[in-house]
């Protein structure tokens, strides 16, 4: 980054900071496209957005009181939303990737008690300030591509203490960094060494993890693994019963590995999101569009494992399902800490448009968090999480690999 902007400091008190001389890609619902207003401004009081749009309609009462910064016709977009990730884990599991490489499957490896399970038993092992410290690593990389709110899941302790241990560690994320933090809780991610069963496990979630985690405020939804490997329909079922009982929204890891009609069953209880979906048909998709939950798709763990079949990008498209697009970074299925690398997948690996992916890591991921009042979009009332580029045209953000042009990242106007 160079140094232009820097010297403004931190926005204070009652001051109002303009932006100007920008080309604003707004990604708000009501305009066209990517809402692009090419001679913008965007004007910022206490942390949010005051005024975004044309710098001709910019109000007078506004500029009277106001410092303004010369954006030197850069792009800003939103500050960027990873929707979907599990960056809040210990240790690592390249050991598995060498196993992969030498012919091994994901599901394999989990059947054989390596998979999700070692990462419980390094995330066991592991002190609160350690995760954190792990972790921050991670966060910090997204962060320097321009995200400003990220989502973080549980579902590597599998027990009440190793869980909530995990949770703080992401509340104290945002503590130790300019960024807003989602939680979710995902207890039925994997079944843990000690459980005798699955159906004695998913009562252990809802009667003993899901309560502690509620009352302490520690989640704000709850997600599960439908998959073979992990739990069915029914078990995914009784834990969003509990959830809903607690005032929880919803989310699921859906068709991932293969088609048990979770996108439909995450579209019955009003679902913020199903995830994965490459085995997704199109009942689950209208099903979704029925129930306003959005798709996420998650190209690097399609990328890491080598699957083949892509998430029903047409169907998503034909029935109207919002589209999201995360990182999903985990330490299994897509050690991926790069929103940008992933929106180049979505387009490349998926076929998504340039527009799709953009919407998809701005408005749609805040959508899947049940934060599109508050972020995700360059509109008056939302924070000021802003993300100016060195770019000539928004599409350079979902076509490059590995290069980050970046300039200035704003969180709550700060
Ligand atoms: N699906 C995934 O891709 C990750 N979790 C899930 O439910 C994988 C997590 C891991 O392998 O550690
Ligand atoms: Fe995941």
């Amino acid at each position: 980054m160079d140094s232009v902007l820097q010297p403004m400091g931190e926005q204070r008190g009652d001051r109002i900071r303009i932006y100007t001389n920008v080309r604003l890609a707004t990604m708000a619902a009501g305009m066209l496209g990517l809402g692009i207003v090419e001679d913008g401004a965007v004007a910022v009081e206490h942390g949010r957005i005051a005024y975004a749009g044309p710098a001709s309609d910019l109000p007078q009462a506004l500029i009277a009181k106001a410092e303004t910064v010369d954006c030197e016709g850069r792009w800003m977009t939103p500050g960027l939303i990873d929707c979907h990730t599990h960056i809040v884990h210990a240790g690592n599991r390249a050991h598995e990737f060498e196993l992969r490489l030498s012919g091994a499957t994901y599901e394999e490896i989990a059947l054989a008690g390596g998979g999700i399970v070692s990462s419980v038993s390094s995330l066991r092992a592991a002190s609160e300030d350690a995760l954190l410290a792990q972790s921050l690593p991670r966060l910090d990389a997204l962060m320097a591509e321009g995200v400003t709110t990220v989502e973080v899941k549980s579902g590597y302790g599998l027990d009440v203490d190793n869980e909530i241990k995990s949770l703080r560690a992401a509340r104290r994320l945002a503590e130790t960094r300019k960024v807003t933090v989602s939680t979710t809780f995902l207890g039925a991610h994997a079944l843990p060494p000690e459980a005798t069963s699955k159906s004695a496990y998913i009562d252990y979630v809802i009667q003993a993890m899901l309560p502690a985690i509620a009352a302490q405020g520690l989640a704000d939804a709850v997600d599960g693994f439908c998959e073979g490997i992990a739990f069915s329909t029914d078990e995914m079922r009784r834990v969003f019963e509990a959830a809903k009982s607690h005032g929880l929204p919803v989310k699921l890891h859906a068709d991932q590995l293969s088609n048990l009609h979770g996108a439909a069953l995450a579209a019955e209880f009003g679902a913020l999101s199903a995830d994965h979906l490459e085995y997704t048909d199109g009942d689950g998709a209208r099903a979704m569009a029925a129930s306003g939950t959005v798709a996420v798709v998650l190209p690097g763990a399609y990328y890491f494992i080598r699957e083949t079949k892509k998430p029903p990008i047409d169907l998503f498209r034909e029935a109207g399902v919002a589209m999201a697009v995360a990182t999903d970074c985990n330490p299994g299925t897509s050690p991926l800490t790069s929103l940008l690398l992933t929106m180049n997948m979505g387009a490349t690996l998926f076929g998504m448009t340039v527009e799709e992916c953009l919407i998809g890591v701005t408005r749609n991921a805040a959508t899947a968090l049940g934060l599109q009042a508050e972020t995700g979009t360059l509109e008056a009332g939302k924070w000021a999480d802003l993300a100016l580029w060195n770019i000539e045209r928004p599409a350079e953000l979902v076509y490059r690999m590995g290069f980050n042009p970046l300039h200035l990242r704003i969180w709550h106007g700060l």
